[in-house]
C-alpha cells in the first residue's frame, strides 16, 4: 500500500517531468497568495480554473501546476453551467491511476459529479487521503479530457503548523 502510493508518486513527477513541467522553475513559495502558511489560515477552497471555471479548452494541467501545492482538506470547486443552459455539459471523474489518466481511459473511472452539479455555488470535492488524485471531464467519450486540456492531477501535502 505504501509502497504502491510511493510509486504512484513517482510516477507523478516522472510523468511531470515528461511533460516538460520543470519544478525547478516553479514557484514553491510559502507565502504565495493563495496559500499563506501562517498558521493562522485553515483549509482553502480552491475554484478549479479560478475565473475561468470549469470549461473546454483551458489547460487545467498547467493550471494546476501554477495553483500548487494543494494541502490536506482543501476543498475544490469545480463551476460549470448544467446541460439546460450550455451547450456543452460538463462533469468530474476520478482515475484510478496514472495510465487511466494519461489515457484519457474512463473504463475504470469513477464519476464524481454528474453534468448538473456544477451549477450554483459549484461541486465540491475535499482532499482528505494522501494520494494523487487525477480529475478529469467525461464529456464526449474522453475528447475533453483529450483535447478540451479538461484534466489535471493533484497531490495534496500536509499543511504543517506552528
Ligand atoms: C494570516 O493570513 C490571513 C489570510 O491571508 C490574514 O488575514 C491574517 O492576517 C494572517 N495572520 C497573520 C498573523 O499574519
Ligand atoms: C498544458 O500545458 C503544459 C505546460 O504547462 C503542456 O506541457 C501541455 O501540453 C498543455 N496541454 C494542452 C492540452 O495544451
Ligand atoms: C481534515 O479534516 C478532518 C475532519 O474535519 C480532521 O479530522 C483532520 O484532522 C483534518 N486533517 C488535516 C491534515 O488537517
Ligand atoms: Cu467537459
Amino acid at each position: 500500500m505504501g509502497l504502491k502510493l510511493a510509486h504512484q508518486l513517482i510516477l507523478v513527477v516522472a510523468a511531470a517531468s515528461m511533460l516538460g513541467v520543470s519544478l525547478a522553475n516553479k514557484d514553491w513559495g510559502w507565502n504565495s497568495d493563495k496559500h499563506q502558511l501562517n498558521g493562522t489560515e485553515g483549509p482553502q477552497k480552491i475554484i478549479v480554473g479560478g475565473s475561468e471555471k470549469w470549461h473546454f479548452g483551458f489547460n487545467y494541467s498547467d493550471w494546476a501546476f501554477q495553483n500548487a501545492p494543494f494541502y490536506f482538506n482543501d476543498t475544490l470547486v469545480f463551476k460549470y453551467d448544467p446541460p439546460s443552459n450550455s451547450k456543452f455539459p460538463h462533469s468530474v471523474y476520478l482515475f484510478p491511476d496514472l495510465w487511466s489518466y494519461l489515457n484519457c481511459n474512463f473504463k475504470r473511472a469513477k464519476m464524481i459529479a454528474n453534468p448538473t452539479q456544477g451549477g450554483g455555488h459549484g461541486f465540491k470535492f475535499v482532499l482528505k487521503r494522501w494520494r494523487p488524485y487525477y480529475f478529469a471531464c467525461g464529456e464526449r467519450d474522453g475528447f475533453h479530457c483529450k483535447v478540451g486540456g479538461m484534466r489535471f492531477t493533484v497531490v495534496p501535502l500536509y499543511r504543517w503548523p506552528y
